[in-house]
């Protein structure tokens, strides 16, 4: 029983290790782009999250990577248009929007996961490479593991009950 019991908490903190970091993987992240600024102006987030800009302006806005990394065009005000780029690489990415810079409209987007900042140097390190490479197992295979690990639990649990009650 005491072995049994073992095995359920180790298999529920397992579920507890496992989900939250399937969930993750893939978030999303929304920015409105107001007259004349980004809000919010500075994110963290996770390793491949997609940050999504909406325009919530009258005047038109872009959101533009100071490393031309992406250019979402003139995105006119009133238009509810959007523009989605997902960030797979730990590191610091500003941007701005093209009318509007000389008015401080800019922001950044801060990647997770690494020791890399703006400096290219740190971003060809070893160490943030492998991080990066490694990217974890895909969602699906961890929410199955996650599964899997709650089917033995309840079979545990349930195993566990029949004995007591001296069905087996
Ligand atoms: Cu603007």
């Amino acid at each position: 029983m005491r072995r049994l019991l073992l095995l359920a908490t180790l298999s529920l903190v397992a579920l507890l290790i496992f989900v939250p970091s399937a969930w993750a993987q893939g978030q999303e992240v929304t920015v409105r782009m107001e007259d004349n600024f980004f809000d919010p102006a500075n994110i963290t987030v996770e390793p491949g999250t997609t940050v999504t800009w909406v325009q919530s302006g009258n005047n038109p806005h872009t959101t533009t990577s100071y490393d031309g990394l992406w250019d979402s065009g003139m995105i006119e005000g009133g238009s509810g248009g959007t523009f989605s780029f997902t960030f797979d690489e730990p590191g610091t990415y500003d941007y701005f929007c093209i009318p509007h810079e000389s008015l401080g409209m800019i922001g950044s987007v801060t990647v997770t996961g690494g020791t890399a900042t703006a400096s290219p140097t740190a971003t060809a390190s070893p160490t943030a490479t492998a991080l990066a490479d490694t990217g974890g197992p895909p969602v699906t295979s961890l929410l199955a593991l996650a599964a899997t690990l709650a089917l033995v639990v309840f079979g545990v649990i349930a195993l566990a009950v029949l004995r007591r009650r001296g069905a087996l």
